[in-house]
């Protein structure tokens, strides 16, 4: 039985609206300079080689892992952003690993067709991303009938480099309406600069003009914008789907948050890679890159709370939840019962009520603050712990054992 403490507070769940679940097997391991001038693009050679030799029962383990310590960390619900399709069992044991951890799940399909703009073939490495229009639209198909109120099913079409405008507009005209759509887009420069060349214009700005963009859209990272592209992106009423913790591993770039929530941008994070399952920690990263930049503190506030954790739960949790087309992001009547209960005898909350909560869990830096977590009504972590965590646990060491043997 969960003991209930008077001083325990309630937040709604969280919303990860992009995952890529096998990144989470690499956590820590990429963190060795292995070119004259490690970036982005050496990571994802390495991303790719520890890819090749991965099963979907390795897959599995790996995500299964990976949710519960989401779920420990108050993510009620993930966006997987999947493109590894051979074989093609791999998504379904996405499902199965979120239905087994109890986390709500849209799963998101990738279209991936070419190694770069311009329809560069696949590199080698690359093979197991192949799908067309077609695959992708048989494999929502074939998991539709699987939908329930834990599983909703989107699509991704990776990004600009990898997919072209005639498939891209191809797959959307095969979906049906408010299915959401996952899109990376201008994280690297260096990919702007290439569209720029390609299509005549940077990615964010081709997307607004030549694809229907609205709120079932999440531009995931849309880090490299102009002025004019965040003014249009916060008209449109996507979500921005920014993943700190990654972008600043990866050196990215920095996304104009203030000027795109000043035009009320929808944003939501994502913990991609995941270097980080904490919720806590990818918003507080997002906060302090702007104040490193800015020279000043307590950027991001609204109309409604001056305090800065409780805004970026409170906007995180709404556009997450937009992000994933479902019913949750805030305790309300009508929406999911998602909630995360914080421990209210840890010393970290002490005295604290109201919004010293949300600031505490985000600024005061301890990651156990979570105690409870229920998913739909149902308690997934209780007392800090998951039913799953031993077992998936020993499954996930031995997956990573044989990727790294
Ligand atoms: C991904 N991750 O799909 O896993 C990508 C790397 C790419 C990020 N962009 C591959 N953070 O973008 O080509
Ligand atoms: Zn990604």
């Amino acid at each position: 039985m969960t003991k209930y403490y008077a001083r325990d507070a309630v937040l709604p769940g969280m919303a990860n609206l992009h995952s890529h679940a096998f990144q989470r097997a690499m956590a820590g391991l990429t963190e060795v300079r292995a070119a004259a001038q490690d970036d982005f693009w050496s990571w994802r050679q390495l991303m790719y080689q520890f890819m090749e030799r991965l099963t979907p029962e390795q897959s599995q383990a790996i995500a299964t892992q990976l949710y519960i310590e989401m779920l420990k960390h108050g993510y009620t619900a993930v966006a997987e952003f999947h493109y590894v399709h051979d074989p093609a069992e791999m998504l379904d044991r996405h499902v199965h690993a979120a239905h087994d951890a109890g986390i709500a799940i849209t799963v998101l399909p990738a279209l991936y067709r070419w190694a770069g703009f311009g329809k560069k073939p696949l590199e080698p490495r690359q093979r197991r991303f192949t799908s067309s229009v077609r695959s992708i639209l048989d494999a929502l198909a074939r998991i539709r009938g699987k939908q329930s109120a834990d599983l909703r099913i989107g699509v991704a079409p990776h990004s600009l480099r990898a997919v072209d405008a005639d498939s891209l507009k191809e797959l959307i005209r095969g979906l049906e309406a408010d299915m959401p759509i996952h899109i990376h887009a201008s994280e690297q420069t260096r990919e702007v600069e290439e569209s720029t060349f390609a299509l005549g214009k940077r990615p964010v700005e081709w997307l607004l003009e030549n694809c229907p963009v609205d709120g079932r859209w999440c531009l995931v990272h849309a880090t490299h914008v102009q002025a004019s592209e965040v003014a249009a992106l916060a008209a449109s009423g996507a979500v921005a789907g920014l993943c700190p913790t990654t972008e600043a591993n990866l050196g990215d770039g920095i996304f104009p948050l203030l000027t795109y929530r000043g035009a009320s941008g929808r944003w939501g994070i994502g913990g991609d890679s995941h270097v980080s399952r904490d919720p806590a920690e990818e918003l507080r990263t997002l906060e302090y890159v702007q104040r490193l930049v800015m020279r000043r503190r307590n950027l991001n506030i609204s109309s409604t709370s001056a305090a800065v954790g409780t805004t970026l739960w409170l906007e995180a949790a709404a556009g997450g939840a937009r992000a994933l087309g479902r019913g949750m992001g805030a305790i309300a009547p009508g929406k999911r019962a998602d909630l995360v209960v914080l421990d209210g005898e840890q010393a970290d909350l002490a005295a604290r009520s109201g919004d010293a909560i949300a600031n505490a869990l985000i600024f005061s830096g301890a990651s156990g603050l979570v105690r409870d977590t229920m998913v739909a009504g149902q308690w997934v972590v209780r007392e800090r712990h998951h039913v799953l965590e031993e077992k998936a646990a020993a499954r996930y060491a031995r997956a990573v054992g044989e990727l790294l043997s």
